[in-house]
């Protein structure tokens, strides 16, 4: 910087004016953060007791108490409606093969994503003769999933709502199938991720 810039600078504000700019922004800063942690508690009360209040096993293949959530925090809003395609197949259509080499029956893909508060549709295409099922405790689901075939792989949809808050929830095969299979991650078990 040369003299002549320090000369054409504008003049400094008059210290009392930057001081009531930073109680300002202070004030609006506090404000915010009170809005924050009020809406954040608004949230969780609306959200907890319908998340581990769940009943389930009651065949439902619309909705699971799932559904309940999130009632006018308006947090997703406009969520949407999200697709999901899982293919089922068993060991001998090679499915998808297990650490020890040998092959399983599995979901393909067994775990996905969707958005908070979102409407998920989720299609299953059976291509094994057996019966599956997508349970889940936490989100309270249970949809039962029947057999088809390879050549005619049976196509089922489920719709259910996905939580307003984040989170990974676990679910399972509850139909014995693939024992193996039944209790590893990546097979006939897996997560619904919400982000
Ligand atoms: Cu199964």
């Amino acid at each position: 910087m040369s003299a002549n810039d320090h000369t054409q600078a504008p003049p400094v504000p008059p210290r009392s004016g930057f001081v009531l700019m930073v109680a300002t922004m202070a004030l609006l800063f506090s404000l915010v953060a009170v809005l924050a942690v009020a809406f954040r508690m608004q949230n969780s009360n609306s959200t907890v007791p319908a998340h581990y209040g769940s009943t389930m096993m009651n065949g439902s293949t619309v909705h699971g108490p799932a559904s309940m959530m999130g009632a006018g925090t308006g947090t997703g809003g406009g969520a949407g409606v999200e697709t999901v395609d899982v293919v089922i197949k068993s060991d001998e259509e090679h499915a998808r093969r297990g650490p020890e080499g040998t092959w399983h029956d599995a979901f393909l893909p067994a775990s996905f994503t969707v958005r908070p508060g979102a409407t998920v549709k989720v299609t299953f295409h059976n291509y094994d003769e057996g019966e599956h099922t997508f349970t889940s405790m936490p989100l309270g689901l249970n949809f039962k999933i029947p057999g088809g075939s390879a050549r005619h792989p049976k196509s089922t949809t489920f719709t259910f709502r996905a939580p307003d808050h984040r989170g990974t929830f676990l679910w399972y095969c509850a139909m014995p199938c693939d024992p193996w299979a039944m209790s590893h991650v990546g097979y006939m078990r897996g997560y619904v991720t919400v982000a």
